[in-house]
């Protein structure tokens, strides 16, 4: 990036002289070329902001390598652009500035340069939108729609009316069939089955060796930014050791490519696994581009297609990383567009514990939390399984208050945005929705994560045992949960033989497992 400042760089003759057409915003997660507010930009008669301000940086205790490769992926993209020659009114970080949020900037910007109107892409966050709606600009405000999603929020709602249960399965089918994507000239699904999740439980046990994780050597700007992050953001969450983000589109296409030839062959088999050595294991650690912009979600599944038909990979792999993206990705967005504002402050189990302090600090005995959180604070990462299944799952069976689960998730990942984190914490682990997103509660017991994972063998409590004092946390709160909320979950027909199982334990056992719940409960501190 040329110069110390960002500002107004690269100046078009043609501009300087007239009013512009658009003053054309763009937020740290809309670094897609393909965005709508720059569908018809023009060098010669608009003009770009982009802003790093306080309020988009704190509004949650944001892990610090994801404000770094916010703040840099953003420096990079406005350079893209003043490449193609527009002037980029680009707001470094400046904590002692005037402008700490995009509605004081806006606004001044709109009065130094009085555009014919200022235009954007709507926002992915409830929160902004609402923020968004309060500005007051002297010129009018065009909000387009984000169409860098597979299906429109219409398209979603079209399909999710009339229906009595949205099932991301049915969704997932819809959007197999419109796009095509793995499916034969007759409108079959590619092998004959829309599903091959059955095929994607193995555990690791080390073969083959998980991949080092794709890696890019901060380049001048991305270390600028660290010194930043460093500085202003001291009290925010996590490290910014080893930071290694792509932050540019170039670097983001070299991290998908290798995905599909370091990773995709074996992430079918090894989605569900996990691992107390690797982090990452078969993963993409693709969602912070995806969410960002850098990539774009159709782009990820087409690659991900070809490899199949190619032979580079089988297909319970890329049908599974597809249904991720096409299926979750897409069905997450719907429910978070039709269901909010109301959404966020559903809490059906009525909850109300506070999130212990162990999910800041790591500091805990249980193995599969302390592993998942430490490296959650390395790497502003855990995959899938262990956001759901561990600390997911705790926070499910301890009764953690869904508003204080969802934040953590909220600051601590470096693909964490509201319309993605909300429905799947809210929803999906804490089933605090009544059941919106998922049939049932992902609740488990020790033994799902001894059967997917090696944490248990390093960890100073014991998977087999329930209630004594050396016991796995998770069988007790498992059975304390299932017990406490028999009213809502006894009817479940999915549910239905986890009840019969219980009431066919000793009553004494029982007792004991209820009280040592309540003790560790007491005690969840300590743990
Ligand atoms: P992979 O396992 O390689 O999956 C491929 C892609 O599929 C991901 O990059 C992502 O874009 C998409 N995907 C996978 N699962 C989901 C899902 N359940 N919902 C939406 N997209 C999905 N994902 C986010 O992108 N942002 C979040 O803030 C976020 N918060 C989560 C909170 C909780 C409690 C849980 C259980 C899941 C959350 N997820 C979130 C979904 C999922 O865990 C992450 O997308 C995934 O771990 C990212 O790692 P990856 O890129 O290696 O994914
Ligand atoms: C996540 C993030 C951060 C950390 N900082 C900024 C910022 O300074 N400026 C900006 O435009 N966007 C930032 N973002 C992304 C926004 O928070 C994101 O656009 C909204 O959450 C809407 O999804
Ligand atoms: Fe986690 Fe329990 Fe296994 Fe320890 S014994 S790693 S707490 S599941």
């Amino acid at each position: 990036m040329p110069g110390n400042h960002l500002h107004c760089v690269s100046v078009p003759t043609a501009m300087t002289a007239k009013r512009p057409r658009n003053l054309i915003l763009i937020l740290g997660d809309q670094l897609s070329r393909s965005l709508s507010a720059l569908a018809d930009a023009d060098p010669s008669v608009d003009r770009i902001v982009m802003a790093e301000v306080a309020e988009e940086a704190g509004y949650t205790n944001h892990h610090r390598k994801k404000i770094a490769l916010i703040f840099s992926a953003m420096r990079h993209f406005a350079q893209t652009l003043i490449d193609e020659g527009f002037q980029v009114d680009y707001h470094r970080f400046d904590p002692h500035g005037a402008h700490h949020s995009l509605g004081d900037v806006m606004r001044e910007r709109a009065e130094q340069v009085s555009p014919e109107r200022v235009v954007m892409t709507r926002s992915g966050e409830w929160r902004l939108e609402s923020l968004i709606d309060e500005w007051q600009l002297p010129v009018p405000l065009e909000r387009r729609d984000d169409d860098r999603f597979i299906a429109s929020i219409e398209r979603f709602q079209r399909w999710a009316a009339g229906k009595k249960q949205w099932r991301m399965e049915f969704f997932y089918r819809e959007l197999r069939r419109e796009t095509g994507l793995l499916m034969n000239a007759d409108g079959t699904p590619v092998g004959g089955q829309w599903n091959f999740d059955a095929d994607n439980r193995r555990k690791w046990k080390g073969d083959p060796p998980a991949p080092a994780p794709f890696f890019v050597e901060p380049d001048p700007t991305t270390q600028g930014v660290l010194t930043l992050v460093a500085e202003q953001f001291p009290e925010h969450f996590g490290s910014l050791e080893g930071f290694g983000y792509a932050v540019t589109r170039r670097h983001a296409l070299a991290a998908l490519e290798h995905f599909l030839t370091q990773r995709l062959p074996w992430f079918g088999d090894f989605q569900d696994a996990m691992s107390d050595q690797e982090d990452t294991l078969f993963h993409s650690l693709l969602a912070p581009y995806l969410n960002c912009g850098l990539l774009t979600p159709m782009e990820v599944c087409r690659a991900a297609e070809q490899c199949y038909h190619q032979g580079r990979a089988p297909l319970n792999a890329v049908e599974g990383f597809i249904r991720q993206i096409l299926g979750w990705r897409e069905f997450v967005r719907g429910i978070y567009w039709t269901l909010m504002p109301d959404y966020a402050q559903e809490n059906r189990q009525g909850n109300d514990r506070a999130l212990p302090w162990f999910y800041w600090s790591g500091e805990t005995k249980m193995r599969c939390m302390q592993q998942t959180i430490n490296a959650t604070q390395r790497n502003a990462y855990a995959h899938h399984i262990q956001r759901l299944m561990v600390t997911g799952n705790f926070a499910l069976l301890a009764g953690v208050r869904p508003e204080e689960i969802c934040d953590w998730y909220l600051a601590v990942y470096a693909d964490a945005y509201d319309w993605v984190e909300l429905p799947n914490t809210l929803g999906m682990v804490m089933h605090a929705d009544g059941g919106v997103l998922g049939s049932k509660p992902y609740a488990a017991s020790g033994k799902y994560i001894h059967r997917m994972s090696d944490y248990c063998r390093q960890c100073p409590y014991n998977v087999q045992h329930t209630t004594d004092e050396d016991a796995c946390p998770f069988n007790s709160l498992y059975w304390h949960f299932i017990d406490r909320h028999r009213d809502q979950f006894a009817a479940n027909p999915r549910m239905g033989m986890i009840y019969r199982n219980w009431d066919r334990q000793d009553r004494n056992r029982r007792s004991a497992t209820i009280a040592r719940a309540e003790q560790l409960l007491a005690n969840i501190e300590t743990l």
